[in-house]
């Protein structure tokens, strides 16, 4: 199967920057409504980012903070009732149309519906956090669109690991030749590349400084792109793959 059949987008810093405005906020409100003497800034929270998975952040910035907290008997059920007040304060920001999405995307995503192509979402964020977006920014029935949309806890190892597309490419019943990831992370890219997927970086925020080695393409947004551009590079590179030739043509907008 050399032909693209469907497109797995990655949620937050390529459907939309979420993680500046949406997420720190939502988690500086946390911290304060749990009376947590907790800030992240935003250089702090770029840092923080290396550790996919809200949860998991909090836990690894409580081992820097409050190590002795995390002895305490009660620490997995304080972080769990943390992580659900900042999602509750991140919903609502979303709810509130602060976090538009990104240039391109909407044109993408219509043209690869028009085209006939299966969409598919696969995100380390959870899932009430990506139904909320698609409903804010795309209308009430938009994540009816993405026929397997795989988020969060659903796999226990988050991005780098490739668990998510792999069980995303499952229920796709798709080889990974015939999908293409579209991300904005190094830990993204690498969860992609591992799953056997190409995959598009549409450099984000926080992701300037990333490593983008083995990407079909790296671009400013999705505006730089067009669905015939990205079905003919997925194809050229399936032949290359095919021939046995090790080129990938990795070309930045830049
Ligand atoms: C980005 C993440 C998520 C968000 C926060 O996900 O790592 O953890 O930062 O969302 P992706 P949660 O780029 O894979 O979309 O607090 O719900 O984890
Ligand atoms: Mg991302």
């Amino acid at each position: 199967m050399n032909s693209l059949h469907a497109l797995i987008f990655d949620v937050d810093g390529t459907l939309a920057e979420t993680e500046r405005d949406g997420h720190r906020p939502a988690f500086n409100a946390a911290f304060a409504e749990c009376g947590l003497a907790w800030t992240w800034d935003e250089a702090a929270y770029g840092e923080l980012l290396r550790i996919t998975g809200g949860k998991e952040r909090i836990r690894h910035y409580a081992a820097q903070v409050a190590p002795a907290r995390m002895q305490e008997a009660d620490f997995a059920e304080f972080v769990q009732s943390l992580h659900h007040t900042k999602t509750r304060h991140y919903l609502q920001r979303v709810a509130h149309g602060q976090l538009p999405l990104r240039p391109g995307v909407v044109q993408l995503i219509h043209d690869a519906r028009q085209a006939g192509l299966r969409l598919a979402i696969a995100t380390t964020t959870s899932p009430d956090n990506v139904d909320a977006l698609l409903r804010a920014t795309l209308g009430n029935n938009a994540s009816s669109w993405f026929e397997v949309i795989g988020a969060g806890d659903i796999v226990a190892a988050k991005k780098p690991a490739p668990d998510i597309y792999q069980w995303v490419l499952d229920r796709l019943a798709l080889p990974a030749s015939a999908c293409l990831a579209i991300e904005d992370s190094e830990m993204g890219l690498k969860a992609a590349l591992t799953a056997g997927l190409r995959c598009l970086v549409t450099v984000s925020e926080y992701t300037q400084s990333h490593d983008f080695s083995g990407a079909l393409r790296v671009v400013d947004d999705l505006s730089q792109v067009t669905l015939a551009d990205l079905a003919a590079a997925t194809i050229s590179t399936t032949a290359n793959t095919a021939t046995g030739s090790t080129s990938t043509a990795t070309d930045t907008a830049k």
